[in-house]
């Protein structure tokens, strides 16, 4: 399996992430981001939303990093990480939604303003962080992981983004359940960091 990647990308981590948790093995290809490889074919061929990261798997293509999430649990993870039951699946599936736009649109977004230059309302992603964040808090008091009562898809896709956030601008001390659930996650077997972590 090959996934383009670019080492920067949260949405590119979370997919590294759990194919070291659950020691599955990918060729990693390396694309030019800044000089636009992404935006172009071979690539666009693949994706033509021009964005990373993109999975093949023989003829299967993806897009999409809670997608391919879901792929390479299903595919290559076992039940402990990509469960059967479909309330289970549910369950995890709300954590990949509030990967793909709460934390997108607020930490992650803010990251893009600060690290990157983007044209974003900063103020906004600072707002929708705040939203966020508190919940997300207050979610972790009583449990350990975000889904089930050990790690899945759901800790990897929420990770990357709220483990970068303060590259936003964004203190995460004010939530120390979230601050715990990091540490949690970086004590797993197999984890592996990237620029910012
Ligand atoms: N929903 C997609 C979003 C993918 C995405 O936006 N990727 C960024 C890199 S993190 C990208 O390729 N952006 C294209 C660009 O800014 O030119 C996912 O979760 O993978």
């Amino acid at each position: 399996m090959k996934l383009y990647d670019l080492e920067l990308s949260g949405n590119c981590y979370k997919v590294r992430l759990f194919a070291a948790l659950a020691n599955i093995d990918l060729e990693i290809a390396a694309v030019d981001f800044l000089g636009g490889e992404h935006k172009r074919p071979p690539l666009t061929d693949l994706n033509p939303w021009g964005e990373l990261p993109i999975l093949v798997d023989g003829d299967l293509v993806l897009r999409d990093s809670q997608a391919i999430l879901v792929h390479l649990a299903g595919t290559h993870g076992g039940a402990a990480w990509w469960p059967a039951e479909p309330q289970l699946q549910a369950e995890i599936v709300q954590w990949l939604s509030t990967a793909a736009n709460e934390i997108q649109h607020g930490p992650a977004s803010a990251r893009l303003v600060d690290k990157f230059g983007y044209a974003i309302d900063k103020a906004g992603t600072l707002a929708r962080a705040a939203r966020i964040l508190p919940l997300l808090d207050a979610h972790l008091a009583q449990r350990e992981w975000l889904a089930l009562s050990r790690p899945t898809i759901a800790d990897c896709a929420m990770f990357p983004y709220v483990a970068l956030a303060p590259e936003g601008g964004i203190d995460l001390s004010p939530y120390p359940n979230i601050v715990r659930w990091i540490d949690r996650v970086k004590r797993l077997p197999g984890y592996v960091a990237m620029p910012g972590t």
